[in-house]
């Protein structure tokens, strides 16, 4: 067992376990140099590299826990919607969904066209077996939002004229991306993911009726068909502001913004749900004794909790300097 897996299961006597989400990308140096040799694209499609990135922050952070190098938008190529990552601007979907009509005609390949994630995975199990591997997925909504807006956007305008004009068909195009997303998340778990963790990113853009309608039932059908696999990991924005609807799903963790302190959401959660987080991701650019501080002020308002893993509110920023990520790894370590 290793202290992730078990923290997941509440049963965790050791240390915390410790990871980041987004600590594959991002700000490694290692990682910035690789991606100026390669397009992102290659990074993601060719196993060697992908499992060479996903070791990375294993071997030179000492996080407890591998997250696979992918992206929750890779999903697109079974629908047939063409997926580039153009610099500067981010993932760029094409042809983005942009009728009811486009919704109907959409079918998905079988997620075997996708066998270089399943690859990487079995790579990663080899190269470090000792260590969990998380696999992971979008949130059926989040990645809903990515194919209508087409990529990045702040607001996400065009979804929320979708949701108020034809809520039916987004619920249509909603089921198609959850039945693909199991089908998918079963593959990386038969190829060797001991954990996934679903990021429904963009959750909080939506009213309290809209997330009850268009994101709970979508996770539900997720961690309902993958519970007795292994552990599942639910992570929204907003997940502080809805941790009882999150618990109701019974996932394994929920993995909390930081709006809220970490010690008051473990008393909203059930006992046999483990809780993930929770620091500011912006608290690892400040100096050194502060993230001492913050780490140690939430590792001591946690202690003894058998269900808690240390990570961050939300991914890495792009700028972090690496010898934070190493001071707030050993700091978590050491308490
Ligand atoms: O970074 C890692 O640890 C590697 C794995 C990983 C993960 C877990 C990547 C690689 N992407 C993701 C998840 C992901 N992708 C999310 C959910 C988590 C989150 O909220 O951060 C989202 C929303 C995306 C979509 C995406 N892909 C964006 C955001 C666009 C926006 O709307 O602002 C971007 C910039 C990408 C590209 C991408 N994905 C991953 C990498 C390494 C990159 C290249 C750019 C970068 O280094 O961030």
């Amino acid at each position: 067992m290793s202290l992730l897996l078990d923290a997941l299961e509440c049963k965790n006597r050791g240390r915390p376990p410790v990871w980041m989400m987004r600590q594959a990308g991002r700000s490694l140096p290692d990682y910035r140099k690789i991606r100026k040799s390669y397009p992102l694209d290659e990074l993601f499609r060719n196993p060697e590299l992908a499992a060479h990135l996903t070791c990375m922050p294993v071997l030179q952070l000492g996080v407890d826990a591998a997250i696979l190098f992918s992206d929750i938008l890779i999903i697109a190529d079974l629908f047939g919607l063409s997926l580039s990552f153009v610099e500067g601007k981010g993932p760029v979907i094409e042809p983005a969904i942009s009728t009811p009509q486009a919704i109907e005609r959409l079918t998905a390949r079988p997620v075997s066209h996708l066998d270089f994630v399943f690859e990487t995975v079995r790579l990663v199990r080899k190269s470090l077996p000792e260590v969990p591997l998380i696999g992971f997925c979008g949130g059926p909504f989040t990645v809903a939002s990515y194919f209508i807006e087409g990529g990045a956007s702040k607001e996400l305008s065009k979804t929320k004229k979708w949701l108020f004009s034809h809520p039916e068909s987004f619920q249509l195009l909603l089921e198609k991306i959850t039945q693909v997303s199991i089908d998918y998340l079963n593959m990386q778990i038969q190829a060797g993911a001991q954990a996934i963790q679903i990021f429904d990113s963009w959750a909080n853009v939506l009213s309290a009726p809209f997330f009850a309608r268009f994101c709970l039932p979508y996770l539900r059908k997720i961690v309902e068909s993958l519970r007795e696999r292994v552990p599942i990991i639910l992570f929204c924005r907003g997940s502080s502001f809805y941790a009882g609807e999150l618990a109701a799903l019974e996932p394994s963790a929920i993995s909390f913004d930081w709006q809220r302190e970490l010690p008051d959401l473990r008393r909203l959660v059930p006992r046999q749900i483990a809780v993930q987080g929770n620091l500011d991701p912006h608290l690892l650019l400040s100096h050194p004794d502060t993230i001492r501080a913050a780490t140690e002020k939430l590792l001591a308002g946690m202690k003894n909790e058998p269900g808690f893993i240390l990570n961050l509110g939300h991914g890495v920023l792009p700028d972090t300097p690496f010898d934070h990520l190493k001071h707030f790894v050993e700091v978590a370590k050491g308490f």
